[in-house]
């Protein structure tokens, strides 16, 4: 029988700090009055980032949230005018952010397994006119790294990951930060780590930092000087205070993701209808996030069958990511180009996974689930 949950369970709910400490941070934000502009948190918070990821703070940019911080990103690389091959796979902020600064998304397929951008795919459409790759670690699942580290040498091409959903995830032993020539992550309340809102770029050329600074606070350098097209992308203390204080939770968070996903595969173990892409399968030895809980159904109108039933129970699972980018008016030019995206779009479902969801809870969205199979 299906369990109707009395309150909403949404996809997802942000992780909150306990309150005292929150507090005692924010005293200290009153005892400074010092809210924006490059203030002693956000110093704080850049440092105990660049701590938990191994990246030097050199490396590392701050920004109010992950769009803006991809749209410096693609402008300090120079991709104006450019072609840039990415991923329909993903949310609308990958290619908004492209199509801003004046580049072109050329999009290209997944990977039927990660549902990341395949390398090979992507090599297919370069062309002469091709600046940059933009890769998505979509669901925090780590895109073929060696794959896309190939391409960037052979085309002479930047490749910069949309790592939005991939904070925490770890390769190899290091931060998925390191890989490519820059990384962007969100800092979404919807993401597992976050700073209520915000985003981080993490480059391998330390030169860049300079810039990414100058342009999120509208490239002036003093009371009388403006050297650049700069826009307001700065994260404000507030947001950094948010942040500090969730980065101490990070084992805890980690921990009870991988609880809630190991639970969602117990529970669908004996339901063949339910493909459960396991992220610690194609990333052997990796540390991953479990940021999203992505399942396939094996067709379209049994996804929406199950989407809106659910709703019925009072639980609310999200099609991330339907529809498809080249479904949206501004990207509509790649339609039908990329069939193994559009198939996994239309048949996928990503299930409530959050800090703290209990397991008895998950038993039961699975079962709710099983029930509208
Ligand atoms: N690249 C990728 C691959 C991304 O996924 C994103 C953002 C970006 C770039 C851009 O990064 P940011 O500029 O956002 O830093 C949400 C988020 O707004 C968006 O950040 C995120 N991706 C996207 C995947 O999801 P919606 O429209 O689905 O959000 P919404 O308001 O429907 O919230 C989702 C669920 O979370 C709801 O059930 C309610 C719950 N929720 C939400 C918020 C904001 C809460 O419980 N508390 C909250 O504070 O887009």
């Amino acid at each position: 029988m299906a369990r109707k949950f009395d309150i909403p369970v949404l996809v997802t709910r942000p992780y909150l700090p306990p309150l005292e400490e929150f507090k005692r941070g924010l005293e200290e934000v009153w005892a400074n009055r010092w809210l924006s502009n490059n203030g002693p948190f956000l110093k704080r918070f850049l440092r105990e980032l660049s701590a938990y990821l191994g990246v030097c703070d050199t490396n590392l940019a701050l920004f109010a949230n992950g769009t803006l911080a991809l749209e410096l990103g693609f402008q300090t690389l120079g991709l104006a005018g450019a072609e840039v091959v990415t991923t329909p796979f993903t949310f609308v902020a990958t290619s908004h952010a492209l199509k801003r600064i004046g580049a072109k998304p050329v999009f290209a397929d997944i990977d039927p397994e990660t549902f990341c951008l395949s390398p090979e795919a992507a090599e297919r459409a370069i062309t002469p006119r091709t600046k940059a790759i933009v890769p998505v670690h979509v669901y925090g699942h780590p895109c073929d790294v060696e794959g896309f580290a190939r391409l960037g040498e052979k085309y002479g091409v930047k490749i910069i990951y949309d790592a939005a959903h991939a904070f925490g995830v770890r390769l190899g032993g290091r931060s998925i930060a390191e890989c490519g020539d820059m990384a962007m992550f969100s800092f979404h309340p919807t993401k597992l780590f976050h700073s209520c809102e915000g985003g981080l770029l993490a480059f391998r050329d330390a030169s860049l930092q300079e810039r990414l600074v100058r342009l999120r606070n509208f490239a002036i350098t003093g009371e009388t000087s403006c050297v650049d097209v700069g826009t307001n992308a700065k994260m404000n203390e507030l947001q950094a205070l948010m942040g500090l204080e969730c980065l101490k939770a990070m084992d805890a968070i980690l921990a009870s993701r991988a609880e809630v996903h190991a639970a969602y595969r117990e529970a669908f173990a004996d339901c063949g209808e339910v493909e459960f892409p396991d992220p610690a399968c194609f990333m052997p030895g990796g540390e991953p996030n479990y940021a999203y809980c992505p399942v396939l159904f094996r067709d379209f109108e049994t996804r929406e069958r199950v989407y809106e039933g659910l709703k019925g129970t009072n639980v609310f699972a999200r099609r991330y990511f339907y529809p498809l980018l080249t479904d949206f008016a501004p990207y509509e030019y790649g339609k039908g180009t990329c069939p193994v995206a559009e198939d996994v779009s239309r048949r996928v479902l990503t299930l409530p996974t959050y800090h703290g969801l209990a397991v008895e809870d998950v038993k039961s969205i699975a079962n709710n689930v099983k029930e509208l199979l």
